[in-house]
């Protein structure tokens, strides 16, 4: 096997997989270029929630599995991110149903996860499951996905006041609000990542085709979302729209 790569190298490798982020998925292409429609855009938000009130899951599940407390004193945030805290219950998931609000959506759609497709809760859960099983250092190394986040929030941020008039300002928090967090989370995860994959090349390709896993999760959701709130009909008869589980 040969050498690891240097550690400027390793990370190079990293940011090259952004070219499967999910920000060059249709369904997202379609999103920034104007083309969905309101129905399209409620269904991606309802879809979404399961997966942010997820994440705190998977963090929790990472400190669970994780000895190390500087570690955990660093990752801790990424909950009452979402979470919000007993002072100030507004966090990310709050700011996920005021986004679904803004799309004309109501909170009892949004919570009520009646939405979800299966496709959605599929990838989401094997993320949390994946998070559970590992080791912290390869479950934060999972979440890399994020070094391309700040990129499609930014893309939400600036599009969507033109693209999509109807959607009150309210519903772009979130997306400001991840737009500094997700860079400074990323900067913990890329660490850790650097730091415990170095030890052999075969490690670091390892850490490679976590990402890409990760990359995968996020491409499924989007696969999912635009076939729920697409209007293919197989053979004449409509799409079934709503999943039954
Ligand atoms: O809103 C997102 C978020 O809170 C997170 C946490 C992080 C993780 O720990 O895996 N990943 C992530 C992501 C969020 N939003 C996605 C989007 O497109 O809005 C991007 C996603 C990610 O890149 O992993």
């Amino acid at each position: 096997m040969e050498a690891p790569w240097s550690r400027e190298e390793f990370e190079q490798k990293l940011r090259t997989k952004g070219q499967g982020y999910h920000i060059y998925h249709p369904f997202h292409v379609a999103m920034y270029e104007g083309k969905l429609s309101k129905e399209q855009l409620q269904a991606w938000v309802l879809n979404r929630f399961y997966y942010q009130i997820s994440i705190p899951l998977k963090d929790a599940a990472i400190l669970s599995n994780c000895p190390d407390v500087e570690a955990r004193k660093q990752w801790i945030v990424r909950i009452t991110d979402h979470d919000g805290t007993m002072e100030n219950s507004y966090g990310g998931i709050e700011a996920w149903v005021e986004l679904g609000s803004a799309v004309g959506l109501s909170r009892e759609d949004v919570v009520s996860l009646k939405h979800v497709s299966p496709g959605v809760k599929f990838a989401v859960d094997a993320y949390v499951n994946f998070c559970k099983q590992r080791s912290w250092q390869e479950s934060m190394c999972s979440s890399l996905t994020e070094l391309f986040a700040p990129h499609i929030h930014q893309q939400r941020i600036s599009s969507w006041p033109e693209m999509y008039p109807w959607i009150d300002e309210s519903g772009l928090k979130y997306f400001k609000k991840r737009l500094t967090e997700a860079r400074r989370d990323v900067e913990q995860g890329l660490n850790v990542t650097l730091d415990y994959f170095s030890q052999s090349r075969e490690m670091q390709e390892k850490a490679l085709d976590i990402l890409q896993f990760k990359l995968n999760i996020l491409w499924v959701i989007a696969d999912s979302i635009m076939l729920q709130s697409s209007e293919i009909t197989m053979d004449g008869r409509e799409y079934l729209k709503q999943p039954v589980y």
